[in-house]
């Protein structure tokens, strides 16, 4: 991305299970660094959510407590855009559009998806085979430039780049081509009781992942508890120590210091001491994280989404209007 010229950003999450500090590490805390150079739009996806089964009163605290998460990692709504997706019936209308650009050859190939519905392939939602093509959406209608997303979702950003390309050469040149931007350290934080896969908000065990709004107690205990390699050095090194390699990615995320510092600050220490100054940074960043969270009224953080909405609506309106044109459904 061209350095110092004011970009479009976009991003989102989805209000479903516990957001974590691999969502902060990887997505959100990349968000804030932006919001002072770039236009950023940043989008509580809850119609992602429902591509699995929600409680409707869960998914309405869901929904705004995601809003406060954004909010209490530092996303000023003077500077950027919040707003709940479903606010905006654009994102489902283009949704439809791009569906019927994409091909199932396309969407057969998000590994995602493959995860996600494992061996239940024949019984899970449409919606979430059709997800990326949602998203797909979310992102071209704003203009964006670059999307600044966690390293599992860089399948589905490129599945965005390549339907926008495809629709522009089929119809003339509609959509901007945007960016995918991963961060170097902290794209993937791994969970803790398993090094070798992704911190997961569906995980099965809450052991996998520090929620956001784990206790601190409770938060130290799982750091106390997350799995070590063999051996006692603490030296970054994916392949072979995967475990401490990922402690050692979050204490540097969370305490700013270079992972190369860390290393020579603990050589000669066991994990025991290493672990347990990371479980008190991350209790502190905890205390000072939820006492912001908790500073939003719901109220208050309603108000923002929709004012945020409000401030973009017609952004989506006229690309969607565009792209209608281009299709030939509108004279
Ligand atoms: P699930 O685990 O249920 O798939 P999730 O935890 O991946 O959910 P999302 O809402 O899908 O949550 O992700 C929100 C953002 O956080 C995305 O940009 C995603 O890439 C990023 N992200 C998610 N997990 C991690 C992780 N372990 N490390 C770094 N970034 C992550
Ligand atoms: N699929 C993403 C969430 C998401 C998103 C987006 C991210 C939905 N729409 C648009 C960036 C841009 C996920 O993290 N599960």
């Amino acid at each position: 991305m061209e350095k110092n010229k004011e970009k479009i950003i976009f991003s989102g999450v989805q209000p479903s299970g516990e957001l974590h500090l691999g969502n902060y590490l990887g997505a959100i805390s990349k968000w804030v660094e932006m919001q002072n150079e770039h236009k950023c739009i940043f989008c509580v996806v809850d119609y992602h959510a429902i591509t699995v089964k929600q409680d409707p009163e869960i998914l309405r605290k869901k929904i705004i407590e995601a809003a406060k998460i954004y909010l209490a990692s530092g996303i000023n709504p003077e500077k950027s855009v919040i707003f709940q997706q479903s606010a905006i019936s654009a994102h489902t209308e283009l949704a439809w559009i791009l569906n019927c650009i994409a091909r199932i050859s396309d969407l057969n190939k998000m590994t995602q998806f493959k995860d996600k519905a494992g061996k239940k392939q024949e019984s899970v939602s449409v919606g979430l085979y059709d997800y990326p093509i949602l998203m797909a959406a979310d992102i071209l209608l704003y203009n964006t430039d670059a999307v600044p997303v966690g390293d599992d979702q860089s399948q589905h950003v490129e599945l965005c780049r390549l339907l926008a390309k495809r629709f522009n050469s089929q119809f003339g040149d509609t959509f901007k081509i945007p960016e995918l931007i991963i961060r170097k350290e902290g794209a993937r934080i791994m969970g803790l009781d398993d090094p070798n896969k992704k911190m997961s908000k569906s995980a099965g065990s809450s052991a996998n992942y520090i929620a956001l709004t784990d206790k601190p107690e409770a938060a130290m205990k799982k750091i106390m508890k997350a799995v070590t390699d063999s051996g006692k050095e603490i030296i970054f090194n994916k392949e072979k120590k995967p475990a401490i390699s990922n402690l050692l990615t979050i204490y540097s995320l969370l305490a700013e210091e270079p992972v190369k510092e860390l290393e020579n600050k603990y050589k000669g220490k066991g994990y025991g001491d290493f672990k347990k100054d990371l479980a008190e940074i991350t209790a502190e960043f905890l205390i000072k994280f939820q006492k912001k969270f908790n500073s939003f009224t719901d109220e208050e953080v309603k108000e923002i989404m929709d004012e945020g909405a409000e401030k973009i609506k017609s952004v989506a309106e006229e690309t969607l209007r565009r792209v209608k044109e281009r299709v030939g459904v509108i004279q």
